[in-house]
């Protein structure tokens, strides 16, 4: 990082003064109405995502990153760690790079005391998995290198370095933190036992939660890949992106992000996918028809409801995060029932989406197949869904972050418009119920 960092801020640079005022796309009134879908007002080094292709990590496909990226020994799916390495660096790692990663990760996983003394007193039970993971991420900022740092002055070159030293030790203390919610929500609270730094993130993650099953640290380890990044528009990468951009520090940054996470509409779809299948086998029960199902989905839409993990706002077509998940399921679960109804509704519901008229993208996004995948291993507990993806979603939007400070992006302040003003600027004319005197 400290040899490529300096290399693209100048290539920046370069840029900039040459091709600073170059028009990149246009801004409608409908953009501005319409969440921003669209607009081109963010640079985000570590993704891209094409609305036919799908997502590219630095480039390289999910199918590229799971041929190319190092295995678990006895593996086949890629590990995390070298997602991370890539997305930092843009190269593809090798093994012992990412055990390098594995190990340092182990050693700073310890939480401080009161991070665990807070978790422990949470009524679990009634505090949303999302809402604790939040408030220990936040509590967390008592270990920000960064926030020290800069209170002491640091020069703004070297921000990027305590950002750094703090993504590290967030993404190693994330799954301890994730694994003591899990335990405490759904358990006795106790177990979770000792990180071995011998061993990697998932590994380690995948036994504090309880679950030893080389399946499913193998299940997980495709899910932390492959959840990581979405480029920079979406909610929680966006979210903390913003955050990052006042300096508030990574784990307020990271925690804002989650927060935007935890919206049915983004992260805890996967939650309400399961949700949504578990109804739908609780009213048909098994060997249900085509006829019924495409019924139920029909009166759903009409109650006004949402189809959990269909439609996306920048794909135009099914999700490869979708597709590799169901040819984990088609490996190792053919005959699961709930995999057979994902599989169903896949069928079903995007010529239903599509009839609508209204929905740009009819096909399933991550959310429809990964909760099928961790009833399958056991783990049933829906609400817990989306801290997995959260886990996860610290991988982009950390190595983002770094890169946001390593280029010295300012703080983010985009222009806003009343309606009134936009008209003005519209030229607006002939309007009837909007119209001014
Ligand atoms: N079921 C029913 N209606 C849907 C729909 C779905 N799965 N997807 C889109 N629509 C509707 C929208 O609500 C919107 O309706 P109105 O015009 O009445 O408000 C209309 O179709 C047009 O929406 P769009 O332009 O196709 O989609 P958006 O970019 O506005 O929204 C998304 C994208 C993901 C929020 C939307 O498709 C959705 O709500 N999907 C279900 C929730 C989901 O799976 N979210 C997870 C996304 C992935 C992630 O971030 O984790």
């Amino acid at each position: 990082m400290a040899a490529k960092i300096p290399k693209h801020v100048a290539l920046v640079k370069e840029f900039r003064t040459k091709y600073g005022k170059t028009p990149i796309g246009e801004v409608t009134v409908d953009m501005m109405y319409g969440g921003m879908r669209g607009l081109k007002g963010l640079v985000t080094e570590t993704s891209h995502l094409d609305p036919e292709e799908g997502i590219e990590f630095r480039n390289y496909s999910i199918p590229e990153c799971q041929k190319l990226l190092p295995k678990a020994q006895g593996g086949e799916e890629p590990l995390p760690e070298g997602l991370f390495w890539l997305l930092m660096t843009g190269d593809v790692p090798t093994k012992a790079q990412v055990d390098s990663l594995s190990k340092s990760w182990a050693e700073r996983a310890e939480l401080p005391p009161h991070v665990v003394t807070m978790l422990n007193n949470f009524p679990a039970q009634s505090i949303h998995p999302m809402t604790q993971l939040s408030c220990a991420m936040t509590a967390l900022n008592t270990e920000s290198k960064f926030a020290k740092a800069y209170s002491q002055g640091v020069k703004k070159t070297l921000y990027w370095e305590y950002v750094y030293e703090d993504a590290m030790d967030l993404i190693a203390k994330l799954p301890v933190v994730a694994a003591t919610i899990y335990r405490n929500t759904y358990q006795d609270g106790k177990g979770i036992g000792a990180i071995d730094t011998t061993r990697d993130w998932t590994a380690n993650f995948t036994s504090m939660l309880g679950f030893d099953s080389f399946e499913f640290t193998e299940l997980m380890r495709l899910y932390l890949t492959i959840h990581s990044d979405h480029e920079g528009g979406n909610v929680s990468a966006h979210t903390t992106h913003l955050v990052g951009s006042a300096l508030s520090d990574p784990y307020l940054s990271f925690a804002a992000g989650m927060n935007g996470l935890a919206g049915p509409l983004h992260g805890l779809a996967n939650q309400e996918v399961l949700m949504f299948l578990t109804k739908v086998q609780r009213e048909l029960g098994d060997n249900i028809s085509d006829e019924k199902l495409k019924e139920f989905v029909t009166k759903t839409l009409k109650a006004g409801q949402v189809i959990p993990g269909y439609g996306h706002a920048v794909l135009r077509k099914t999700d490869p995060r979708y597709i590799c998940q169901r040819e984990f399921a088609q490996k190792r679960l053919p005959n699961d029932p709930m995999f057979k109804l994902v599989s169903q509704v896949y069928k079903i519901v995007p010529p239903i989406l599509r009839a609508t008229g209204k929905i740009q993208n009819p096909w399933p996004n991550v959310d429809a197949h990964s909760g099928v995948l961790l009833q399958y291993y056991g783990m049933k507990e829906m609400n817990y869904y989306t801290v997995l993806f959260g886990v996860s979603r610290a991988l982009g939007v950390m190595a983002s972050l770094i890169w946001d400070r390593a280029m010295g992006l300012p703080i983010e302040r985009p222009k806003s418009l009343t309606t009134d003003g936009l008209m003005k600027l519209a030229k607006a004319t002939g309007l009837s119920a909007g119209e001014k005197k």
